[in-house]
């Protein structure tokens, strides 16, 4: 494959809502640019792009995919995004290392939820859109009506490229408004007829090319004055506008296809080569500590950007790269900004699918892959080993859907450990974790589809059988008041007997709160518990009644206790304990004896002790449309939300709320289906609260029947 001039080449993502097209398209366009000779289709599975099994299973596109084509010249690259919302991971992922954003839009369904989103990331990441309206040839289609819609979206920057004459089900033909032709399909798509416009379209196409010369005109003097002069540009000229137009995000062209025949996508093609920037004009990545911005630069350091890792049949890991500085040649030696190792670039390829090449060396701005890197993942940068700094990551939303996840014989337990493993390195937005707390191994994800994709993997590439089900609470214990306790521990039993008495007064801890005067303190020590929160335990031991030999397994006993509390086996935090009388014995007191006497002294002094359950309560925040308000609030209500506010933005409403985590189970499934997919939330971790009385009796009652059957 030839090496091509950093000019040559445009970067695409394809985004848009679900089904929208975008594969379909793709597939149209590696066609009609001659890179695959024939044309497949979703129904047959048989697309370069949607070539993952899971893909083919579930006939939608799961992860992106790369893939390249050339046309007069130039290099497309193009990365096809998954369109349903858990996979935007993805489609950030795609918007970060592109520099054009195509968004499709179903004519049959107009502009959706899903269209907005991909349209606003492309405006947080900076990106030119070029729409394409798509699925022209369904029943019932009104041209003018979806245009209105986006204008009322996306503002009036679309310029018609095209409009359709015979939307609907006999669709084949377009009006240009570039060339000023009618482009006729023939049954079965591909080339266009070109012929000049029909008298009953020539009005409407004269008023519209005004308008796109004038759009066309606007960013540039020299086209302006012409414009005024002449009162019309040639194509060329027009072209030109377009380009500077497209590349500022003041024009957003429109283009009409019907992807599944073939009909437009050959134009889209032109029109992608022709106007949409260049690595060198638009293309940039800061280093990570802001130093340097790295911009296409061949005479920059090198600089590789891995964006994506796959798994594929007979070549194992492959590491998608974008070249922001430098150049990529095979064999070269960088480092990797992971753990600052080595990493052989042992070979350059271009992949589109399951199809690749070998190309000797890549220019900045291409996109390439390489395969059998030591350890280098997704968002790490090899550099040259002269200025190894890393470039910006790509950052993602947190997780939002938790699930819990357990192979359903124990004996696969350590090869879903490695499917895991392998499934986060290939999506990291598909977070993995084990909670030594809740002895679960947790999976967080935008949503049930999410998860469901991992399942999908883990039990046919895996094949392991596997559970998933609701995580586990962390709920936690804590007093509420003092309480006082002893306990004796004694044995004799043959030879060495034990024992140990220890008296303890216990009392909560807050911050700020005054020692205690009862008792005086001879030594005080504070911990700071792992999982939060805190535990003083003062020696208040008069006479040596206990030996201070003794307080290590004192509170060895006690930390047992908290870290398996008396109510629930919830971890434990705030708890002052004021060990203030003891006995020994001469020969069997030793350290299990205290430890046992510490842990059941402070069982007992915990359960009189005014305790309470408590439960993680997270900071949530819903943006909703606003006529689906009402039904979100209600759903909250019912989760023991605490509404902290609302505010207006734009056709939106941000809700502020407080809500447990226990009543946040599956939320985005039943938030998803609220709205209609149209509303979105994110959910922090705020605070520890009391669980409300009737809770907390039911959480008792399940942990004392967990303790019988064990
Ligand atoms: N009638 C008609 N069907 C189309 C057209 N484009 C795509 N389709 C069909 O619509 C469905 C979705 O097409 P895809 O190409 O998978 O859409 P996508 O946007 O890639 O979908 P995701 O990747 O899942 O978001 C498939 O069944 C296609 O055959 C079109 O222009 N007309
Ligand atoms: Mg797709």
């Amino acid at each position: 494959m030839k090496v091509y001039q950093t000019q040559d080449i445009r970067n695409v993502n394809f985004a848009g809502a679900a089904k929208s097209g975008k594969t379909t398209l793709a597939e149209a366009i590696l066609y009609e640019s001659g890179f695959i000779n024939r044309l497949g289709n979703i129904d047959d599975k048989n697309t370069v792009s949607d070539y993952r099994p899971i893909e083919q299973d579930k006939q939608n596109s799961v992860s992106s995919t790369v893939l390249y084509t050339e046309h007069k010249n130039k290099k497309l690259n193009i990365i096809d995004t998954p369109g349903f919302p858990d996979y935007k991971g993805e489609v950030i992922t795609a918007m970060n290392v592109t520099d054009t954003s195509v968004i499709t839009i179903n004519a049959h369904n107009g502009v959706e939820t899903g269209t907005e989103k991909h349209f606003n990331y492309a405006e947080k990441y900076g990106l030119p859109v070029v729409f394409v309206m798509n699925h022209v040839d369904h029943e019932n289609i009104n041209f003018d009506n979806i245009l209105n819609q986006m204008k009322e979206e996306f503002g009036d920057k679309i310029a018609l490229i095209q409009y359709p004459v015979n939307a609907g089900l006999e669709f084949n033909s377009v009006i240009d408004l570039l060339q000023m032709k009618m482009l006729r399909y023939p049954e079965g798509g591909g080339k266009p007829e070109i012929l000049d416009i029909p008298d009953e379209e020539k009005d409407r196409a004269e008023e519209l090319h005004g308008s796109l010369i004038e759009s066309a005109a606007e960013g540039k003097e020299e086209l302006m004055e012409k414009f005024f002069e002449d009162e019309s540009l040639t194509e060329e000229e027009i072209n030109e506008g377009l380009k500077l137009g497209v590349k500022n995000r003041d024009i957003f062209p429109l283009l009409v296809t019907s992807a599944k025949k073939n009909m437009g996508p050959q134009r889209v093609l032109d029109f992608l080569v022709n106007n949409v920037p260049s690595p060198d004009i638009i293309s940039k990545r800061e280093t990570e500590d802001g130093q340097k911005e790295f911009t296409c630069k061949q005479d920059d350091p090198t600089s590789l950007f891995i964006f994506k890792t796959s798994m594929e049949q007979h070549l194992g890991e492959v590491s998608f790269f974008k070249v922001y500085g430098g150049k990529a040649t095979e064999g070269m030696d960088l480092i990797s900004t992971q753990r600052e190792n080595k990493e052989r670039i042992s070979q350059v390829m271009v992949m589109a699918g399951k199809k690749r090449d070998k190309v000797e060396e890549m220019l900045p701005g291409d996109i390439g892959a390489t395969i059998k890197l030591k350890e280098a993942q997704t968002n790490v940068t090899l550099a040259d080993p002269k200025y190894p700094a890393p470039l910006k990551k790509v950052q993602f939303p947190a997780p939002v859907h938790i699930v819990a996840i357990k192979a359903v014989n124990s004996s696969d337990d350590e090869k879903l450990g490695v499917a895991l493993n392998e499934i986060n390195r290939i999506d990291p937005t598909l977070i993995v974790e084990f909670s030594r707390e809740l002895k679960q191994t947790l999976i967080k994800g935008y949503g049930e589809l999410h998860i469901n994709t991992a399942k999908w993997y883990i039990e046919n590439h895996y094949n392991i059988d596997i559970e998933i089900f609701s995580p586990k609470i962390p709920y936690r214990e804590t007093i509420t008041k003092r309480a006082f306790a002893s306990y004796r521990h004694k044995k004799q039993s043959g030879g060495a007997g034990q024992f140990g008495e220890i008296y303890i007064m216990i009392e909560p801890y807050y911050e700020g709160m005054e020692d205690q005067k009862d008792y005086p303190i001879r030594d005080q020590q504070i911990y700071d518990m792992e999982w939060g929160g805190k535990l003083i335990l003062n020696n208040c031991i008069v006479g040596g009644a206990i030996d201070t030999k003794f307080i290590p397994a004192i509170l060895k006993g006690l930390m047992e206790r908290m870290e398996e509390g008396p109510l629930t086996g919830s971890y434990a935090r705030d708890i002052v304990v004021n060990v203030y009388d003891g006995k020994m014995h001469p020969v069997d007191s030793n350290e299990v004896s205290f430890k046992t006497a510490a842990r059941n002294a402070f069982s007992d002094a915990f359960k009189q002790a005014g305790p309470k359950i408590l439960e993680p309560v997270y900071y949530v925040e819903v943006m909703v449309p606003e006529d689906k308000m009402g039904d979100v609030m209600t759903d909250l209500q019912g989760r023991r939300a605490i509404i902290e506010g609302m505010e207006g933005e734009g056709k939106y409403q941000r809700i502020r709320a407080k809500v447990p985590l226990a009543e946040m189970d599956r939320y985005s499934t039943a938030l998803s289906s609220l709205t209609s997919g149209q509303a979105e939330f994110t959910m922090n971790f705020d605070s520890y609260q009391a669980v409300p009385g009737d809770l907390q009796q039911k959480l008792l009652k399940e942990y004392e029947e967990q303790q019988k059957e064990e």
